[in-house]
């Protein structure tokens, strides 16, 4: 086939810090090389696309990482993927090459990692412009308009089977949270788990202790509506904090005989770090922190907590290598592999709001 020239499409643009998106003609370049363009089929808003746009000061920019699309064009050395595969996008890529890549014990690709700056990793420019201005990335992926390129790295080829509308919700939030519970914490069966926030993440969590078979699955959220939500995704008891004076920690110790097995903060709140350590137990308490810290990063506790035997972990994209490891997630959502997690994800469409562009 040729090679692939400009287009120009139709993309939502921020112009600044919690300005609405506003629909414009972008141009977008082709794929670089070991890049491809993607014609986006739908894209699930995560709170981080929220939290940036709301507070950075990268404008104009295209929003959006949580996406799934079909192959458009493909870059110089790109053999992995052809025109017409069907692909997620990821916020963190993965070389394959680098020390961890190659660790067998990390998804922290040091080449293809968290892009903050609003620019492509390979050269810190930006494929998109209008008028020849250019508009910035986020994430590196940009998946609120109608094409976007992403670097090879950063996109994983899926089965063309799986509902792109759905398995977008794979691109982040779900599989951070199953991840998280999977791959991170371990959970056991039979253990008892504490969740702090029941957003996408939180839910996920939930889902996930259900499915290694925790028997209790406590949910905290200081919004009420999320009790009915929880419920459906394994939460077995639900704590609003704002219903009692009492802390929450310690209404966590009260009932647990002394602290969960396991405790996860889902809400960027570092300090609700602190509080999910205090809520889990000692000798070998597992706090796993994967929400995105909106004010405050620093975060502070007793080192007590520590000298007890608990352990603090961190974890971003719930430790999943995305091209390794996504293809067998969505093919397990297929194959009903585990027959839960076909519904909860259907349910989490309802519950949340989806932008599709067509
Ligand atoms: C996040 C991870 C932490 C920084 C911002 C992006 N990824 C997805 O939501
Ligand atoms: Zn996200």
């Amino acid at each position: 086939s040729s090679s692939p020239a400009v287009i120009t499409c139709k993309a939502a643009v921020a112009w600044g810090a919690g300005e609405p998106l506003v629909m414009e003609e972008v141009e977008l370049s082709p794929p670089h090389p070991h890049e491809i363009r993607i014609k986006v089929f739908s894209s699930s808003l995560c709170r981080s696309d929220i939290s940036a746009w709301e507070s950075q000061a990268i404008f104009p920019r295209i929003f959006g990482h949580e996406a799934s699309g079909i192959v458009e064009s493909i870059g110089e050395g790109v053999t992995e993927f052809r025109e017409g595969d069907h692909v997620l996008t990821v916020f963190t890529g993965e070389c394959r090459t680098c020390r961890q890549c190659t660790s067998g014990k990390s998804n922290v690709c040091q080449v293809l990692g968290l892009e903050r700056r609003g620019v492509m990793h390979s050269d810190q420019k930006t494929r998109f412009s209008i008028k020849g201005k250019p508009v910035f990335h986020y994430c590196a992926v940009s998946s609120f308009s109608e094409y976007t390129v992403v670097h090879s790295g950063c996109a994983v080829k899926v089965s063309p089977n799986a509902p792109l509308e759905k398995i977008c919700l794979l691109s982040c939030g779900v599989a951070a949270g199953l991840g998280a519970a999977w791959n991170v914490a371990a959970v056991s069966e039979g253990s008892t788990v504490v969740i702090f926030g029941l957003g996408t993440v939180g839910l996920s969590v939930a889902q996930g202790a259900r499915l290694k078979g925790a028997s209790r699955i406590i949910g905290v959220d200081t919004n009420p509506d999320k009790c009915e939500k929880a419920k459906a995704f394994g939460v077995t008891e639900f704590i609003n904090p704002s219903d009692s004076s009492e802390p929450i920690q310690q209404v966590i110790k009260r009932i647990t005989d002394g602290g969960a097995d396991y405790s996860f903060e889902c809400i960027g709140d570092t300090g609700m770090i602190t509080t999910a350590l205090q809520s889990c137990c000692d000798g070998w308490g597992l706090t796993v922190t994967l929400g995105v810290p909106k004010v405050k990063p620093e975060m502070s506790a007793h080192y007590g907590l520590l000298l007890t035997g608990r352990t603090l972990k961190g974890t971003i994209f719930g430790g999943w290598k995305p091209k390794s490891d996504l293809p067998s997630l969505v093919d397990m959502y297929m194959n009903k592999a585990s027959t839960s997690i076909l519904p909860s994800i259907t349910t989490l469409l309802h519950v949340y709001f989806l932008v599709i562009l067509e």
